[in-house]
């Protein structure tokens, strides 16, 4: 009798998507898997009964992370048995369209001015996660949540009767009413003429949405949940978040600044120590030894009207493509006290220190303000 391994594999991945992931064993017993999400995790289970599936099996392998090639390789124990093996994913491809993968794992390091941290992306995904739940990957806006995409969401939810709106404002009609716009605040770029929003014509289409509350970002998210057939996240009667819901939510504190680290180790900035007008829109200070900006003040490319904000995305991205993480419009993260939650990343009216990536601003969650913004993750 010849003693091995059996050969039959199947392929799946998670978020259904159409694209097999190339499996193979090497002649040394390593499984291979390709065709993976760099940054995305992966897991491994087994059977030696397929008809029998794999779910009375423990996975084989979890925490598994994709290569800067997309590969996976484990090593297998060698069995006198056939033994059927298959690989979960998330497949080259399935980034939802304007979201940048924040890769799992742990950024640690001493930042210059916040001394020793630890942030851990993931960890959380691997306990519990309801089946079909994507346990792979935090999927992150690339910028800012623009007008432009505040009003597609807010005139789907005015259509679908989850908001009023009113010249003063648009508020949620699910729930604990709260103020989500602050429509008749003349910094809010977006309009409201008793039937359809729209955009002022300047600061409008483009740039991120300003003027929005806590309670207007937490309802975003669920209202394009909705809209794309997504679990939401938030509850509206008491703001709460369910984290194993696959909607939209905003991030924690902890995974903002883990994603605006962008995979450098003890940087000051998204991108290194210093800071200067090339590198975001923020209000430069030269009595901070590391803002080296030759313009002092406001950025003089975005200093005019009222509001000083810039196109989304008008500077580099940051290691895992995510723009703006230091300046532009301050973001409103989840993390809530009784009182207040926070805001991360400095904004065009902040001094450089604020967008420093461990610099932690809070606010009450129904202030909203011409430098108040946020984006969206999901998984
Ligand atoms: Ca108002
Ligand atoms: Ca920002
Ligand atoms: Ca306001």
């Amino acid at each position: 009798m010849k003693r091995g391994i059996g050969m039959l594999f199947t392929a799946l991945a998670v978020l259904a998507q159409a694209e097999a992931i190339v499996v193979s064993i090497e002649s040394n017993a390593i499984l291979r898997a390709e065709g993976l999400e760099p940054g995305t995790g992966g897991s491994v289970e087994y059977t030696d009964q397929l008809a029998a599936g794999f779910t009375n099996r423990p996975a084989l392998f979890s925490g598994l992370v994709a290569d800067g090639a997309g590969m996976i390789h484990v090593p297998l124990v060698q069995t006198n048995r056939s033994m059927f093996f298959r690989v979960k994913g998330i497949v080259t491809g399935a980034v939802p369209a304007g979201m940048a993968v924040v890769p799992l794992g742990i950024n640690s390091g001493s930042d210059p001015d916040f001394g020793t941290y630890a942030l851990t992306n993931g960890a959380a995904f691997f306990a519990d996660t309801p089946e079909g739940i994507n346990e792979a990957a935090l999927y992150m806006d690339t910028m800012e949540v623009t007008n432009d995409e505040m009003v597609q969401v807010m005139q789907w939810a005015y259509d679908n009767g989850k908001i009023w709106a009113s010249a003063s404002g648009v508020r949620n009609a699910e729930g604990e009413h709260r103020e989500l716009l602050d429509l008749d605040d003349a910094d809010c770029r977006i309009t409201w003429d008793g039937s359809l929003f729209g955009m002022k014509s300047t600061k409008g289409s483009g740039y991120p949405c300003v003027e929005v509350s806590w309670y207007g970002a937490a309802a975003y998210c669920n209202y394009r949940s909705e809209m794309e057939g997504k679990t939401p996240c938030y509850d509206l009667s008491d703001w709460s978040c369910d984290f194993g819901a696959d909607g939209y939510r905003l991030p924690t504190g902890d995974e903002w600044e883990y994603a605006a680290r962008g995979g450098l180790s003890g940087r000051r900035f998204p991108w290194g120590d210093t800071i200067a007008h090339t590198n975001a829109n923020c209000f430069s200070f030269s009595a901070y030894s590391y803002d080296t900006s030759a313009t002092g003040g406001y950025h003089p490319d975005y200093d005019v009207g009222d509001l000083y904000t810039s196109p989304s995305g008008a500077f580099a991205p940051n290691g895992y493509g995510l723009y703006d993480m230091a300046g532009n419009v301050r973001e409103w993260c989840w993390d809530p006290s009784e009182s207040d939650r926070c805001l991360r990343g400095g904004s065009w009216i902040s001094r450089t220190s604020n967008a420093r990536c461990g610099s932690v601003d809070r606010d009450a969650p129904d202030g909203s303000t011409h430098f108040y913004g946020f984006r969206t993750v999901c998984r």
